[in-house]
């Protein structure tokens, strides 16, 4: 293994700094995945029921019916794919757990055969020099849990903390980069605003006990983990780079304000700075009372962490429209209209902009100063093994983060999203964000031509 996320060398101005279109040495270059996107095998080994088995299933809710029962039956051929990972030099993997594995009704019996496969897997990875980063969560919830009222319940952190505690005593002599959830503005308002994933609910109530339970169980997670001997512990969000369409207009900069607020300061500050920013409670006071939010529990949720896990795909830009409704996914954003996408857009219509990740980094470095990771970044499209766009993309983006990195941007490291293709949540197998793409068919992997050019990025540690 040559670098690990807390490497030194990445210190801004140190030895490793970058130069030119280099990485700073000890850059740490991987690609992601999660558990159910890739895994398949829904029902064997004693894995229970998540919200994402009971959602797909949902006539209407996922294209074409799809579901993750087969994906890209990972769970059966891990070993081939960590040999692939391995001839494409990848340094580590970031792959997520799924819980239901684990404890298949939330919280009783651990399933010895689902940590089984997460020790082999890690055991597979660390055999070929590739550095494991674990994430606790990504959005398949033991439905037995949500039955009881999912993340609105506060039952549900303390179930996690459980759980992370179950995963550190099978895996942490071995893993050393521990991350809790993957992107909870997703789970809460995609699960309990707008409804668009699972659990697929539509209650602006729910969504805000959501963002704190997920906080507090973040919170609580790393108290237990570090308590346990966890070194490198954190969280990914997938933050808004949101900008007023007229940086001259007070309406929408004001539009802009609350859209940072609901995206990125709601989570942010509880847990770098450890309150709620008043406004975002005012917000949410609008909608509830605030009593779930517990004496202490921002305390709790504001546990030091090691490492910020940056996931990033496009900007926004907002502006103030006088009667619009409130977007599905934004409750309280009344009179905010979103811009349509500008200019080049993926597979997902999401426009492409990677300026905005350099001053997201920025602003992140600024504002919060913890060292920074990008945990995941690609595009989706459709074509096939010579996906040029997807090459220009992804240098672009790599050279955002690298202009972010002269302007002393603590950045340690950078996951590409995905490594290979697979399935894409509501738009079920219809996205393509691989850069080894999956007949779905034959479960064939065929490395695309940005999966070679990775490679060469990641042998020079750098761009041409
Ligand atoms: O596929 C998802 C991933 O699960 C979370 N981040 C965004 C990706 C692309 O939509």
């Amino acid at each position: 293994m040559t670098a690990t996320v807390t490497s030194e060398a990445t210190e801004p101005g140190g030895a490793g700094e970058a130069s030119g279109l280099r990485f700073p040495d000890g850059f740490v270059w991987g690609a992601a995945t999660a558990s159910y996107q890739i895994e398949g095998a829904t029902t064997e080994d004693g894995r229970g029921p998540s919200i994402w088995d009971t959602f797909s299933r949902t006539p209407g809710k996922v294209y074409a019916g799809h579901t993750g029962d087969v994906a890209c039956d990972h769970y059966h051929r891990y070993r081939e794919d960590v040999a692939m990972m391995a001839d494409l030099g990848l340094a580590a993997y970031r792959f997520s757990v799924a819980w239901p594995r684990i404890r298949p009704d939330g919280t009783g019996p651990v399933n010895t055969r689902g940590l089984d496969f997460y020790d082999r897997l890690t055991d597979e990875l660390l055999g070929k020099g590739i550095e494991p980063l674990v994430t606790l969560y990504h959005w398949d919830l033991p439905q037995t849990l949500q039955d009881r009222g999912g993340w609105a319940n506060r039952e549900t952190a303390l179930a996690f903390a459980e759980y992370a505690q179950v995963m550190y005593a099978k895996l942490g002599d071995r893993v050393q980069t521990w991350t809790t959830l993957n992107e909870p503005w997703c789970s809460a308002y995609l699960g309990y605003a707008s409804g668009r994933h699972a659990p697929g609910i539509t209650d602006p109530v729910a969504t805000f006990r959501a963002v704190h339970h997920l906080l507090l169980a973040h919170g609580l997670a790393v108290e237990a983990l570090r308590g346990a001997g966890a070194r490198t512990l954190g969280i990914t969000l997938n933050p808004s780079e949101v900008q007023p369409l007229d940086p001259s207009n007070a309406a929408d900069r004001e539009a802009a304000r609350i859209v940072d607020g609901l995206n990125n300061r709601i989570f942010l500050d509880p847990l770098v700075k450890g309150a709620y920013p008043e406004d975002m409670r005012t917000l949410m006071s609008r909608f509830t009372d605030l009593g779930f939010i517990q004496d202490g529990d921002e305390k709790q949720i504001s546990q030091p962490i090691d490492v910020l896990g940056v996931n990033f795909y496009s900007p926004a830009y907002v502006s103030a429209k006088p009667g619009a409704p409130a977007a599905p996914d934004a409750p309280g954003t009344e009179g905010i209209e979103w811009r349509p996408p500008v200019g080049p857009v993926t597979d997902m219509n999401w426009q492409i902009e990677p300026a905005a990740l350099t001053r997201l980094l920025e602003r992140l470095q600024a504002d919060y100063g913890v060292p920074l990771l990008i945990t995941e970044n690609g595009a989706a499209y459709s074509d096939g093994v010579h996906d040029s766009r997807r090459i220009e993309y992804l240098d672009g983006h790599l050279k955002a983060c690298l202009d972010a990195i002269s302007h002393g941007v603590d950045l340690r490291g950078y996951f590409v999203w995905s490594l290979m293709d697979n399935y894409e949540w509501a738009e079920g197998y219809a996205k393509r964000f691989g850069i080894v793409q999956v007949d779905y068919t034959t479960q064939e992997r065929m490395p695309k031509d940005s999966a070679r050019w990775y490679s060469d990025v990641i042998r020079r540690n750098g761009l041409e």
